[in-house]
């Protein structure tokens, strides 16, 4: 299996230097979380290195991985907000030799979270919303929910973020209303 040095090396190569440094902190972030909630740490930091692997990809190199990634259509037109994280768990399991499910559907779900999360799930969804580098209103709030009640973190996060798209008229992709019909 892969060394954290050896992803790392990848990671640098595949996405921009702030992204990179996004990455990391949310590594941090995550295994303080496996801590608190007494999760598994090493699939937590593995979910987090491996999250945003994808970001950056050229849209033409999706088009190409897009069948076997399970990407229909509908999810590649919403663009890489809304495909980066089911296209980052194809790399978690075909590159990077992946296979605990967990893992993998928490890469998968890190955008737009899930109806039923697992807690690694939960916990990379909320590691990547409140890691030191993000400063927008409410995140404060996050991380104090955060501390106490990840469920509640997650609800708080999946409100937020709806809020968030409806006031930038930003498109909803169907499953971001059915996570939050589920949670709210
Ligand atoms: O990849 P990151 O920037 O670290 O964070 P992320 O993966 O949580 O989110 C990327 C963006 O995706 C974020 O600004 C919100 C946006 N997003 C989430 N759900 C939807 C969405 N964008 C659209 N258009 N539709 C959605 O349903
Ligand atoms: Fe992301
Ligand atoms: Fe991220």
């Amino acid at each position: 299996s892969w060394e954290r040095a050896d992803i790392l090396k990848e990671l640098k190569k595949q996405v921009k230097k702030t992204r990179f440094e996004h990455i990391l902190r949310v590594e941090e972030k995550a295994l303080e979380l496996a801590e608190k909630y007494h999760a598994d740490k090493e699939a937590c930091q593995l979910a987090a290195l491996l999250h945003d692997y994808a970001k950056d990809l050229d849209v033409k190199v999706v088009k190409k991985l897009q069948k076997e990634a399970h990407i229909d259509d509908e999810m590649l037109a919403y663009g890489s907000n809304v495909w980066h994280g089911p296209m980052a768990a194809y790399f978690a399991k075909e590159k990077f030799g992946i296979t605990n499910p967990e893992i993998l559907t928490a890469i998968s779900q890190h955008t737009i979270g899930g109806r039923e999360m697992s807690l690694v799930g939960k916990i990379l969804f909320i590691a990547d919303y409140i890691e030191e580098g993000r400063k927008f209103p409410g995140v404060k709030k996050a991380r104090r929910l955060a501390d106490k009640n990840i469920d509640r973190a997650v609800r708080y996060k999946v409100i937020q973020t709806l809020l968030h798209l409806v006031e930038n008229e930003k498109k909803i992709y169907p499953e971001t209303l059915e996570v939050y019909n589920q949670w709210v």
